[in-house]
Parts: structure tokens; sequence; C-alpha cells
């Protein structure tokens, strides 16, 4: 079949937002590829395409399925994507986070799609395909259709299913801000999480942590190098420093390999030692992100991210002593929070002296354990957001908070340091646009306040 699997324009052009390829995507893509389909990716949003135009391309290449992703805050883009494209498109499919959570109500938010996927996608959209084409019988496991019932798919095996089709892809467009070099590609090395945080969304993955070896890891990262020119790869991994003894691995694979490649990863604070960072350094590591979430102990447990206020420091210590970037993800007004709290977290980020910090409030999405415990109770505009107004669950006026956000961002970036840490970073990784833009933004929401 025809295929085109596609990332529809962004909800208005001027808006600031990562320029991350669609990986999903990409690995469906291939998946479909080796079962014999003609498959095309159109990412819309970093190719900077209008509505009109995406409808337009729509209209002229009439394809028989038009697949479509979807993480929640952005559903709304696909369920559009989904209305123009019904004339022009045999079948309509969504895959993603938002389809998986939210199960068949996704067909009562786009009554245009003809099925959708439930977690991942690699083995399932091959059935899907042949059972659309077939036109009868009972969808395949893993596929939810209007009228008929679902049956949960089998996890694919990660070290069996092929490589993203990154080719599909305008490789030389993705940027990313925090990178150390220009020529940028992410990459998942494992799949699934076994901690239970509240906020966090793993219906797609699951808790059981699939990871693959390191030779095949860094054999990824070489064909990277050498074929799409990749000087920087973002692992966006959920936990890529579960197991230690993995992570050992790759790095000595790389530094034997000689690879010449920086990248970053995501990270627990009770999950590195200064030994292992030291080594991770050498073998390019040049950036960790880690989910600090807060400085209060009482908010780090009702997220239940089972570490304490305590370990941030020390991880942040160990990391600038391997000579590797820190950025710390914060969540701020969490319930039980009061203002001296939210403040007293904005003070933590400085006193572990994060290279980088990413604010944000609390929000339910559907499937985390906090949607079914806490209603959202107002909504918060987050100023450097790519969708900026979330809907939060706070104790906090809402308003207040959002001004607590607003401080939060502008009183850490808005010091020379970070101003020119950016400036460095954005000049390296050549997202030079997106850091001005950024300051830019900042410096305007501080003038707003
Ligand atoms: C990279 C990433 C981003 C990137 C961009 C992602 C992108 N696709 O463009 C950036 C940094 C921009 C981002 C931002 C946000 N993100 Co994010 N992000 C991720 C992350 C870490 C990795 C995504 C990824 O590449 N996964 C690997 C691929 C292989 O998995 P996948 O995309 O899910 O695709 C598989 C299946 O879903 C399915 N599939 C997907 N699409 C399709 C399409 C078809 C046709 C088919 C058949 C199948 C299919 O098959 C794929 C292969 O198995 C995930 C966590 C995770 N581990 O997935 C969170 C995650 C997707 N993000 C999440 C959230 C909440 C956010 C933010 C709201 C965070 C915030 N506080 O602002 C923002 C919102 C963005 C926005 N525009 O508003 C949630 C989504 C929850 C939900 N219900 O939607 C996740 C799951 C994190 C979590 N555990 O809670 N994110
Ligand atoms: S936030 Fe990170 S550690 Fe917590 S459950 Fe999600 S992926 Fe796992």
């Amino acid at each position: 079949m025809d295929v085109l699997l596609a990332r529809p324009p962004k909800r208005d052009p001027n808006q600031m937002s990562l320029a991350v390829p669609p990986l999903g995507l990409a690995y469906v893509a291939a998946s479909l590829q080796q079962a014999g389909h003609r498959v095309r990716i159109l990412d819309a949003a970093v190719q900077g395409w209008s509505w009109e135009r995406f409808e337009r391309e729509l209209a002229q290449t009439r394809p028989e399925v038009l697949g479509l992703s979807a993480m929640t805050p952005v559903a709304d883009l696909a369920g559009r994507a989904a209305r123009l494209a019904r004339p022009h498109a045999q079948h309509i499919i969504l895959g993603g986070p938002h389809p998986t959570a939210v199960r068949q109500a996704v067909f009562q938010e786009m009554p245009e799609l003809d099925a959708a996927v439930v977690g991942e996608g690699e083995d399932v959209a091959p059935k899907l395909l042949a059972w659309l084409s077939r036109g009868d019988g009972a969808p395949p496991p893993g596929v939810l259709a209007p009228g008929h019932d679902f049956v949960d798919a089998p996890d694919p095996d990660i070290a069996r299913i092929a490589l993203p089709a990154r080719s599909l892809l305008p490789m030389g467009r993705y940027r990313y801000l925090f990178a150390t070099r220009p020529g940028f590609a992410t990459m998942i090395t494992s799949r699934g999480c076994p901690f239970h945080c509240t906020f966090c969304d793993k219906s797609v993955s699951g808790s059981r942590w699939r990871a693959r070896e390191a030779g095949d890891v860094v054999d990824e990262l070489e064909a990277l190098v050498r074929h799409h020119n990749v000087g920087f790869v973002n692992f966006y991994d959920d936990n890529f420093t579960l197991r230690r003894s993995r992570v050992v691995q790759i790095c000595e694979e790389i530094l034997r390999r000689g690879l010449d490649i920086e990248w970053k990863c995501e990270g627990r604070v009770d999950g590195v030692d200064l030994p292992l960072l030291r080594l991770m350094r050498r073998a390019g590591c040049r950036t960790i992100a880690y989910g600090v979430e807060s400085g209060n102990q009482s908010t780090l447990d009702l997220l239940r991210k089972d570490v304490t206020v305590s370990q941030a420091p020390s991880a942040f210590a160990a990391t600038r002593a391997a000579g590797i970037r820190s950025l710390a993800y914060i969540i701020l007004g969490a319930p039980g929070e009061s203002v001296a709290d939210v403040r007293r977290t904005i003070r933590f980020c400085r006193d572990i002296r994060a290279d980088y910090v990413q604010f944000s409030t609390l929000v339910a999405m559907p499937g985390t354990p906090l949607f079914a415990q806490f209603e959202s109770s107002g909504s918060v505009t987050n100023p450097v957001d790519a969708d900026q107004v979330r809907a939060t669950v706070t104790e906090l006026d809402p308003h207040t908070l959002g001004r607590l956000l607003r401080d939060a961002w502008t009183q850490f970036y808005l010091r020379p340091g970070p101003i020119w840490r950016l400036a460095r970073d954005a000049r390296a990784s050549g997202s030079i646009d997106e850091g001005f833009r950024l300051v830019r933004g900042l410096g305007q929401w501080m003038w707003a306040s």
C-alpha cells in the first residue's frame, strides 16, 4: 500500500518548539517498509508548512493510508489533520501515547479515524494494514477500531526491530538547543521503566525495562555518524542509566571504536556516581537531564519519585566534577505546596548549580496515576512551552502559580551565566534562532510582569 506518515504543521508557525525527529513514525515506517509497503514521512512541523499547504499535499498525493501520531497535548493537531485528510485518504490511522492512554474514547475526539494502535507499533502496524486491505474480520491485537473489541498485543522484541527509517526524514533540519555540536539525531536504546512516578505516562512501553545490547546501540551510533553526519545524539530512553554495567559497556564500545560523537541522556539522581560519569564524559556524554522535580521532600513523596531531596546535590556535584552539563526537570506548585515551597524549589535549582532547568507545572495526563487521583484545578501558561496553556493540578491560585513559573524561568535564565551557556550551545548546535527566541521570549515575559 502507499502509506504517508505525517507530523502535521505547528499550531502557530511562530511557536517555539524543539525540532526533534518523529522517532515513533520512523520506527513504524521501517517496519512497514520491511513488510513491502511504499512509505513516505512528511514532517510538516519541522518544514514550517502551513495548514493550507498540508491540505494541498494530501489532496495531491491521496495516500491509501495516512498514519498520524499523537501525544495528548497535541492530539487536537492530529484531529485537525485527520479532518482535513478525510476526503483525500482511503484509511486514516493513529498511534502514539494519546490513543494508547485514552483507548476507544479517541474515536469520539476524532471520528475521522478508521483505526488506532495501542502501544508500540512495529509489529502491529503491518498487521493493521493487512486487515485494512482485507476489509473484513476482527482487527489484529493492538488495534482499536470502532465497533470492535480490543485485544492487547505483546511488545515487539526491541533487539530485532528494524532501525528507524531516518532516510525518510529531513535529518538536516533537526536541532537541539543544548546540543554541543551540529548534526542532531535522537535514539532509543531501551524501552519501559520500572518506577512509578505518578505524573508519568508509561502506557506505550510499560514497566518492563527492555534494553538493547551495547554493540547494537553503538552500531546505530556509528551509522548516524557515517550516513547522516550526526555530531550529537540525544538518547531519549526513559532510563538510560538504569543498568550501570550496560552504560559502561556502551561507553567502552564507543571508545574502542574511536567514534567521534557527543551525546545527552536522561538519568535519575540515584543512578549515577563519579567513576561512571567520568567514563561517560570520555565517551562523549556532554549533558545529562535529571528528573529532580522538586526541592520539597513531601512533593517527591506525593509524586512517588522514590528519591530524596539530598540525592540531587550529590548527583549534580558529581556531574559537574566529571565535566558534564546538567539539566534539571522541575515541577512547581504540586498539591500541598505553598508559595514559599515553590520559591524553595526555585532556589534549590540555583543551589545545586544546574546548568539548565526546565520548569513545568503538574499536569495530569491520561494514562498517568495522577489522572485517576486528582482533577485539574486551573490552567497555567508556561512561557516557553510549545503548547502553552496546561490544565494544572495545584492547590495554589493558578494565576499566582503562573507568575511563579514565569519568575522561575526569568530569574534562572536571565543571568549572565545561563545566557552565556545558552549562547555558547546555540552557536555550537546551529540553533541560534531557537536560542535567540528563548531569550527574547523570556525578556518579553519579564518586561510584561
Ligand atoms: C522525545 C519526547 C518529546 C519531544 C518530542 C517528541 C516528538 N515525537 O516529537 C519533546 C521534547 C518536544 C517532548 C515534549 C513533550 N512531551 Co514528550 N516525550 C518524548 C519521549 C521522551 C520520547 C518519545 C520517543 O521518541 N519515543 C520513542 C518512540 C519509539 O515511541 P513513540 O513515539 O511512543 O512511538 C511508538 C508508539 O507510540 C507507536 N506509534 C507512535 N506513533 C504512531 C503512528 C502510527 C501510525 C502507528 C501505527 C504507531 C505509532 O509506535 C511507535 C514505535 O513503537 C517520550 C517518552 C517515551 N519514552 O516515549 C515523552 C512523552 C511522549 N512526552 C510526554 C509529554 C507529557 C510531553 C510534554 C507535555 C512535556 C511537558 N511537560 O511539556 C511536552 C509536550 C509537547 C508538545 N508539543 O506540547 C508524554 C506523553 C503523555 C501523553 N499521554 O501524551 C511522554 C510519553 C512522557 C511520559 N512518560 O509521560 N516530548
Ligand atoms: S518519570 Fe522517569 S523514572 Fe519516573 S516512571 Fe517515568 S520514566 Fe520512570
